[in-house]
């Protein structure tokens, strides 16, 4: 059965689909960044609402900055912007949904003009992103705007015709504020520590350098809400697509795929309202410090522990690494030893609690969740999820010798071969550079950890971690991966 509006009401019952009417939904959202990340969580605790009666003005418009948005806006587009959400695990808790909360989508290569009218338009009072950690053009060992960028300096010559995403609402807010329409909120969806915050920084770092008087206006008047966003959303692959058509009888283009866990905490910062998402589960708070750094710091940190580490000993999803009973007992004691010392409470959350779910999470066979995907964009991630727990235990001169097995897992990884021999795809935009720096043999210690924009200045000066980092790359080199994690395992400290 094709996924589309009129197909609806014949689709396999066993299929949650919207009970309410979608011709009364209408966009009060532009989401920037309709990956599938978005699909399995804003938009899910959306309609969610919806099938409560609520939140009808509250859809979502996408919009696509980029050329690889063609795909999904296509897809989306033949099925009226309906699509699958299908959960995935070894339990019976799981459900497949049919999400109706997307009612239209912008591109903005062959429809900018559309795109800023919406935007600029009284009815869209959020704007959301997710559009990575890499996405924020901001340094991530000083965290300054990358204001010499070709793409910023376009952007700041032709304000009418923005090519970024700060570009593109910075242009909508100006309208809004030429036209006397309240400007919107803007709330970032991104794994990074203070996402608002950086979308602040950078939006008003931008505007500074273009116009002056709407950077004003805008500290005024618009808000960043912090958030900690929470879903495993794998990549969406054949085997997917097939095995929701062969169970559930469901043709869908492009359905996206997640495990049952989903968490959202955000600040409640919204200058122009806010659907009541804490109706479906959502967590309001005057402050996520506590708990992005335990997200951050614990699924995502993990999740670099295991994915080198597994992808250089030949696996291939998140699983199979966590049946490796060294990565298992790697990753715990990361957790356990590196990352938990350094958090603050989190009201309403125990630790250790959370950890062992977190483990069950990644052990989830189902969704088998890809190694190639939490591999991806390392450049961008080590500084988010990995080098703020390095850099509070290199303060507290705490042992370094996990931590630091994981950057070499990543250095040893960009050489783009694993144990057997067997080549794998890298995805990173600096894997070039990366690439001829790994991939020499002798010591490359200073050069690679010589990365500024990666590394900055404080990491690559504390000799204790050079060291470390030298004896655990040094080990993977020589004894392999796992004789390396067993050396590292059960130490005193
Ligand atoms: C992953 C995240 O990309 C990654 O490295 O750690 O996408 C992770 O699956 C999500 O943050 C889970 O909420």
């Amino acid at each position: 059965m094709k996924l589309n509006n009129k197909n609806l009401d014949q689709i396999n019952p066993v299929v949650k689909r919207p009970a309410y009417d979608r011709s009364s939904v209408t966009p009060g959202i532009v989401h920037i960044g309709v990956g599938a990340f978005h699909r399995a969580h804003q938009a899910y605790y959306t309609d969610k609402l919806m099938q409560q009666n609520e939140a009808f003005d509250w859809g979502f418009c996408g919009a696509g900055l980029r050329p690889e948005d063609k795909k999904v806006k296509s897809a989306l587009a033949q099925q009226d912007y309906l699509y699958t959400l299908y959960e995935l695990a070894d339990s019976d808790d799981k459900e497949v949904v049919v999400v109706g909360a997307i009612k239209d989508f912008i591109l903005a290569e062959t429809e900018l003009q559309r795109l800023l009218t919406t935007m600029a338009s009284e009815q869209i009072r959020i704007v959301s992103l997710t559009i990575t950690e890499g996405g924020y053009f901001t340094d991530d060992s000083t965290g300054k705007f990358l204001s010499e960028h070709p793409e910023i300096l376009h952007d700041v010559n032709f304000p009418d015709r923005p090519m970024t995403v700060f570009g593109v609402i910075a242009e909508a807010l100006r309208r809004r504020k030429e036209n006397g329409v309240a400007p919107f909120t803007v709330m970032s969806c991104d794994n990074l520590p203070h996402n608002g915050e950086v979308a602040k920084n950078a939006l008003l770092s931008f505007t500074s350098l273009q116009d002056p008087d709407l950077k004003q206006w805008i500290e005024t008047h618009v808000t960043f809400p912090n958030a900690m966003v929470d879903r495993i959303t794998p990549v969406t692959s054949a085997e997917h697509r097939q095995q929701l058509a062969d169970k559930f009888d469901v043709e869908d283009e492009w359905p996206v795929v997640c495990e049952p866990f989903i968490q959202w905490v955000v600040e409640d910062k919204f200058c122009n309202g806010r659907p009541a998402w804490e109706n479906v589960g959502v967590q309001f708070t005057d402050d996520v410090t506590p708990y992005e750094t335990m997200k951050i710091g614990l699924l995502n940190g993990s999740h670099l522990a295991l994915t080198y580490l597994g992808t250089l000993l030949g696996y291939q999803y998140a699983h199979q690494t966590m049946e490796d009973e060294n990565i298992r007992l790697f990753v715990r004691e990361f957790m356990d030893k590196d990352v938990t010392p350094l958090l603050k409470p989190a009201p309403g959350i125990d630790f250790d609690e959370y950890k062992d779910t977190l483990i069950e999470r990644f052990s989830n066979t189902e969704i088998c969740d890809q190694l190639t995907r939490i591999c991806s964009d390392g450049s961008s991630k080590f500084p988010k999820f990995i080098f703020p727990t390095l850099k509070g235990l290199i303060r507290d001169e705490q042992s370094l010798d996990r931590v630091s097995l994981i950057v070499a897992a990543w250095c040893h990884y960009l050489r783009g071969v694993d144990e057997s021999g067997a080549l794998y795809n890298i995805l990173d935009p600096r894997l070039d550079k990366l690439q001829s720096v790994c991939r020499k043999s002798g010591d490359i210690t200073e050069e690679f950890l010589g990365f500024y924009e990666i590394f900055g200045s404080d990491i690559p000066q504390s000799q204790a971690f050079v060291d470390s980092f030298n004896r655990q790359l040094h080990n993977l080199r020589t004894i392999g991966v796992t004789k390396t994690i067993q050396s590292v395992l059960n130490k005193k400290v």
